[in-house]
């Protein structure tokens, strides 16, 4: 046991910080938060699991620049290891530049499949029944897979499988021996990956289900490590598994800040404590900005949201609604704005209902209504006889006798329906009279 607590690793792990323009305030915040918590507790590594960046950056870019600042205070205080993120936020060959972002620890990238052996306080690449002799932690890094790579091999249909396949191949044959051999020796030890875990559950609450995704859980165990850090979805999240006094644990972190509306539940990092055989993390929450949706079915309630607004202030608020197109002008979005006004930023998504129109060619030039409700008849599949008729009582006749005529009509069509029946069957239905369809005062409006 004495061993196990001396072998015992503090790793800070952080991932999806999405630095750019648009996330600088919100990313910078939280990560520069992150970082100096990091470094009060004392971390021995940090691992940032992809995603740094939001997309391609300019070297000028003042969201990388930031960036690049909390990187060199991390090495300043710590090896650092940074994984490869989405090919769309982590730009194929960015990871590079973060090697020379200074410090007194090294920065170590990988954009390959491979193991990563800490010694002293410097990254060795380690292959296969390398020598764990000095290893103070053995980290297996499963950076996103291009898939490309395998569609010429494999076929596009079968990609999405055999991703998972390969990287659960990979992992139960070339990981868990070298792991299973750090764990005799007394080395901690850690997976990292970016990518889907199938059952997962996105920011957003949606279930990742399906087989079509990066890793299974039972691959990621098969690894044989003890600690699993995962970066790409935003919410986080984790499992745990105990087989024999070996405890296991994959985590999510989660994105470092909040970058989009609707995304549920708090953020922030998480500080790992592992050894040979255990492992265990603490979430450590961010100060995230704080998102508010309000759903409206129709026009906004103005009145409500007044309610709201004290709730609001600071606050990044989205007010989305449906209403019909022709009616879109009679929403007031200035109001809406100036009712939140003391949020820290409004968004207001209408989302136009068309109504769906059929044309009916040649209607406008027919000389009389009869004959344009006619054509209207015909091509909607309306009854004629019966609508033209009604459209003439409408212009010739007042409220009360239309009235009168429609409640004779039905009580003649069920005298004729009875009378019908008691042909049929040969005897009367003595209560199918006027009185049963509920119009029993009806005969006084006759004329
Ligand atoms: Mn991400």
């Amino acid at each position: 046991m004495k061993k196990e607590e001396a072998r015992r690793i503090k790793v800070a792990h952080f991932s999806d910080l999405h630095f750019s323009i648009g996330n600088l305030l919100e990313a910078g915040g939280c990560f520069h938060h992150a970082v100096s918590v990091a470094i009060s507790e004392g971390v021995d590594v940090a691992i940032i699991s992809g995603d740094l960046t939001d997309h391609k950056q300019d070297a000028h870019s003042a969201a990388l620049h930031k960036l690049m600042q909390e990187i060199r205070r991390l090495a300043d205080h710590c090896p650092v290891l940074i994984l490869q993120g989405t090919f769309l936020h982590d730009y194929p060959g960015m990871l590079a530049i973060y090697r020379f972002a200074g410090g007194k620890y090294p920065v170590e990238t990988v954009d390959k499949i491979g193991q990563v052996a800490l010694m002293g306080t410097q990254w060795r690449f380690a292959a296969p029944g390398d020598s764990l002799d000095g290893v103070r932690l053995l980290v297996s890094c499963v950076p996103t897979v291009n898939k490309s790579d395998l569609v010429s091999s494999v076929g596009v249909e079968h990609v999405a499988q055999a991703m998972g396949d390969v990287l659960a191949g990979l992992m139960q044959g070339v990981f868990a021996p070298q792991n299973l051999a750090a764990r005799a020796a007394g080395v901690p030890t850690i997976t990292v990956g970016h990518g889907t875990v199938s059952g997962s559950l996105t920011e957003h609450g949606v279930p990742m289900a399906g087989k079509d995704h990066e890793f299974s859980l039972g691959g990621l165990y098969a690894a044989q490590s003890t600690a699993t850090m995962l970066g790409h979805i935003h919410r986080h999240q984790s499992w745990e598994r105990e087989i024999e006094r070996f405890t296991q644990r994959v985590a999510y972190p989660g994105s470092i800040g909040r970058f989009h509306y609707g995304e549920e539940g708090k953020k922030g990092f998480l500080i790992w404590s592992i050894g040979p055989r255990s492992c265990d993390f603490e979430f450590h929450e961010t100060p995230a900005r704080v998102m508010v949706d309000f759903l409206f079915d129709g026009k906004p309630d103005m009145d409500w949201l007044e309610q709201q607004s004290a709730s609001c202030v600071g606050s990044f608020v989205r007010v989305r609604y449906s209403v019909d197109a022709e009616l879109a002008a009679t929403v007031d979005k200035q109001a809406i704005e100036q009712v939140l006004a003391e949020a820290a930023e409004v968004r207001i998504e209408p989302k136009l209902l068309v109504s769906q129109r059929q044309r009916c060619s040649g209607i406008s030039t027919l000389p009389t209504l009869a004959e344009k409700v006619e054509k209207w008849c015909e091509s909607t599949e309306n009854e004629a006889a019966s609508v033209v008729g009604r459209v003439q009582q409408l212009a010739t006749r007042d409220a009360k006798s239309i009235a009168a005529n429609l409640i004779k009509e039905i009580i003649n069509e069920a005298q004729r329906v009875s009378r019908e029946r008691r042909d049929d069957d040969g005897h009367a239905l003595d209560r199918f009279e006027g009185p049963e369809l509920g119009i029993a005062g009806g005969a006084g409006l006759a004329q």
